[in-house]
């Protein structure tokens, strides 16, 4: 069996490196990303040395502005780990969403850890992690790295999911309006893609990403094309493309959140 890399992705201070050492224990390796001085760190999944773990460096999106983003992109889109672990930090939910939202764009088959889940419930907050598995289409785990809590449930996972092939993934579909400008960027471009990385150059390119436009080489024809659908539907939505996806990413996630999350506070207010 050949060895699979499972990548750990999320948000500075989430608790990736204190994860990764809990599943790695003491057999990693340190290194630095080609061209920068980011840490590059890999280790063997404790109990399965078929697993490759890597520690990602901390971002908050995957707009290529720092060179940890762009680490990160370059991995993620060059590299294809077998899958994802997004670590998410339970006390700052809907800002660490906004970056699952884009990891589930690049289909890759993902699992979400909901960490700091002691200081969530200290903080009298519950999470419903059933109702954000079912919105967003992926496994979500409740855990806390520093009481150790939940991480039989983690490895479970990791190893279930590296038994596991390819698999097509759901990814948060948006504002009618846009989907439709969407649906026809990816019928221009489907021919010089991977089908699975599809929704993610298509929402680049709506987002006129340089560094995406630059590396896919499309003909003027095609990119006069799409730059068409994009005026139209900035016209019809009256913003920018790059405003309207962050939009509907934070739409996305803000009635997620609202369905997912309760604060005692609010329980005790209706009650009394
Ligand atoms: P990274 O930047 O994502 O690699 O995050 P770190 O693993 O360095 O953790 C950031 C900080 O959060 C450290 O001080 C950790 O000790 C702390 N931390 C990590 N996991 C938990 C947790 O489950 N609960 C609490 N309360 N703190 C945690
Ligand atoms: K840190
Ligand atoms: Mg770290």
């Amino acid at each position: 069996m050949t060895k699979r890399q499972i990548a750990l992705v999320g948000n500075p201070n989430s608790g990736k490196t204190s994860l990764f050492n809990e599943l790695t224990g003491t057999n990693q390796s340190v290194g630095n990303w080609p061209g920068v001085t980011v840490e590059r760190k890999s280790g063997n999944l404790k109990e399965n040395h078929q697993i490759e773990l890597q520690d990602l460096p901390g971002i908050y999106s995957l707009s290529p502005y720092s060179p940890e983003e762009g680490v990160a992109r370059d991995y993620l889109l060059e590299e294809h780990p077998h899958r994802l672990l997004n670590i998410v930090d339970g006390t700052n939910l809907e800002r660490n969403l906004y970056l699952s939202t884009q990891l589930l764009e690049l289909g890759i088959p993902m699992a979400i850890a909901i960490n700091m889940m002691d200081v969530v419930v200290k903080e009298g907050t519950i999470i419903n992690c059933e109702k954000l598995a079912y919105g967003l289409g992926v496994p979500v785990l409740p855990i806390s790295v520093v009481k150790k809590s939940g991480l039989d449930k983690i490895k479970e996972q990791l190893q279930l999911e590296n038994n596991l092939g390819e698999k097509e993934i759901a990814y948060p579909i948006y504002d009618d309006r846009l989907e439709v400008a969407l649906n026809e960027i990816e019928g221009l471009i489907k021919a010089y893609v991977p089908k699975h990385q599809l929704r993610w150059f298509t929402i680049k390119l709506f987002e006129r990403d340089v560094k995406v436009v630059e590396k896919m080489t499309l003909s003027k024809d095609i990119q006069a094309e799409i730059e068409e659908i994009i005026q139209i539907t900035e016209k019809i939505m009256d913003e920018d493309g790059e405003s309207i996806i962050i939009n509907e990413r934070y739409d996305f996630i803000s009635q997620l959140v609202a369905l997912s999350i309760v604060k005692e506070k609010d329980f005790k207010l209706t009650v009394s």
